[in-house]
């Protein structure tokens, strides 16, 4: 996709770093397409006829990666789709995308195959603030990850895997940090005033 067509945030951080909530109040107020990584692999994972299925439920339940072939794909669909419905307006369309990239590979591919990354907006948040918000949604979520094995594997590849993402980006100059501890409103009022600042 190019350019005058989409732009794209993406929103990293750990796992339960709010990255799902934060971005549903962008989408309200900012006109954004939200797409998360992780929700497009919990659908194919259960979509009847899927050949990935087993293989995504594995990967969810160990906090590994899912090959990129397959998450790209999702991605690249979901914005072709939305793209589609939006056909009439002269303007970018914006799409937030959630808990993607999470390994160097997978930030290369993307922007070399589908289209390059406007910013990227990291919720910083320590380990234990996480822990306790994923245990509490854990007794509800029905997600296969939201148990202290799994979220101990996540934060594992976070930091392993996924965090040299945010430095690469980072010596880009296209990282907005935010303290991502408080309440929801206030990490909210955090990433406005941040946006704010970098005119978006
Ligand atoms: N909550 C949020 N903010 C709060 C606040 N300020 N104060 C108090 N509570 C707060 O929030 C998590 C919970 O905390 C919720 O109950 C929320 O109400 C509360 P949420 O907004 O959901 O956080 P988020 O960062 O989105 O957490 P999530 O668990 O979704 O993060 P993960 O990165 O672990 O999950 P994701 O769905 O992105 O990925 C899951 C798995 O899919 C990965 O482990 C991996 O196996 C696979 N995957 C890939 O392989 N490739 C990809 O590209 C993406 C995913
Ligand atoms: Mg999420």
């Amino acid at each position: 996709f190019s350019s005058d067509k989409v732009t794209v945030v993406f929103v990293l951080g750990g796992p339960g770093a709010g990255k799902g909530t934060q971005s549903e109040n962008l989408v309200r107020d900012y006109g954004f397409n939200h797409l998360s990584a992780g929700d497009l692999l919990r659908a194919e994972q259960v979509r009847e006829g899927s050949e990935y299925g087993e293989l995504i439920r594995h990967h969810i339940r160990e906090g590994t990666i899912v090959p990129m072939e397959v998450t790209v794909a999702l991605l690249s669909n979901a914005m072709a789709a939305i793209l589609e419905e939006n056909s009439s307006k002269t303007t970018p369309a914006r799409f937030l995308i959630d808990g993607f990239p999470r390994q160097i590979d997978q930030a290369h591919f993307f922007e070399e195959t589908v289209c390059v990354s406007k910013l990227v907006l990291f919720l910083v948040c320590p380990e234990e603030v996480m822990l306790g918000r994923l245990l509490k949604r854990g007794e509800t979520s029905g997600r296969d990850d939201d148990n202290i094995e799994s979220i101990r594997k996540r934060f594992r590849t976070f930091e392993q895997t996924s965090m040299p993402v945010v430095r690469e980006f980072e010596e880009k100059g296209k990282v907005i940090s935010v303290q991502a501890t408080g309440s929801k409103e206030e990490v909210y009022e955090r990433i406005q005033s941040e946006l704010k600042a970098k005119g978006v």
